[in-house]
């Protein structure tokens, strides 16, 4: 007998476009992964949840000025019937006004079992229905998106390659940036030289000891000038003796 294996973990998508999905999720690494079973995707179309014969989602904001907003009502029905509001489920609104999205999260996420992603278009969703569902606001950077689609790829890809089986060698995870708080040393391979310009000969030296000692020094030199933000939070957190 074969078992019938678990639900894998599930990205769930509330959008007006479905057709954005897979998008860029059926590529690759993400794209491998979903088709072996070891994550899934489902879409759930706002507008089926309209009212009127019209299928209408948004509506004119009170108080006036530019653009729509995206009815509470319509869009509640399409969170009732796709969200269950368990312990193992986070229901998320993709916005610019949201927690920024860091890669602590992305593991946390990676950890549940369902997101509930809701996907806004035109100048947002009504306020009320973020505060009468309890949906957290994360947001992927300080700039302005046509839509909250391009943030839902986002996040779900970097959930997907936390989950077991889907990167190929695990031990390159703790390794990467923001796992170590800092930023990755520069790789190099061959052709070498290329166009005049040399490896650092340490890492042709064999030296496995060096090697790491040398990535470690440049991981810093980067990170303390590019991303001094990054740098304060490295010094701060506990660490380990290497
Ligand atoms: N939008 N991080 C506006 C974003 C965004 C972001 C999504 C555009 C929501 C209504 N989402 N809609 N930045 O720019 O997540």
């Amino acid at each position: 007998m074969t078992e019938a294996s678990p639900a894998p973990w599930t990205a769930t998508v509330l959008t007006l476009f479905p057709e954005m999905f897979p998008g860029p999720l059926g590529a690759s690494l993400p794209g491998k992964a979903l088709q072996s079973g070891l994550w899934a995707l489902e879409t759930v179309d706002i507008r089926d949840f309209a009212r009127n014969k019209h299928r209408t989602v948004d509506d004119a904001p009170f108080g006036g000025g530019p653009g729509m907003v995206m009815r509470p009502d319509v869009l509640a029905a399409a969170i009732d019937a796709t969200a269950t509001g368990g312990e193992d489920e986070a229901l998320i609104y993709l916005s610019p006004r949201g927690r920024p999205l860091d890669q602590a999260r992305v593991r946390e996420m990676s950890a549940l079992r369902r997101l509930v992603l809701v996907c806004g278009r035109f100048e947002g969703v009504d306020e009320r229905v973020i505060q009468a569902r309890g949906m957290q606001e994360i947001s992927i950077g300080d700039y302005v998106l046509s839509g909250g689609e391009p943030a839902a790829v986002v996040l779900i890809d970097a959930c997907v390659r936390l989950l077991p089986g889907v990167v190929g060698a695990p031990e390159g995870l703790v390794e990467e940036s923001f796992e170590t708080g800092l930023l990755e040393y520069p790789h190099y391979t061959r052709p070498n030289p290329w166009e005049g310009r040399e490896v650092p000969e340490v890492l042709l030296s064999g030296h496995h000891e060096k090697v790491r000692l040398w990535r470690r020094e440049q991981a810093e030199a980067v990170t303390r000038t590019r991303r001094p933000d990054l740098w304060r939070r490295h010094g701060e957190a506990p660490k380990d003796k290497t």
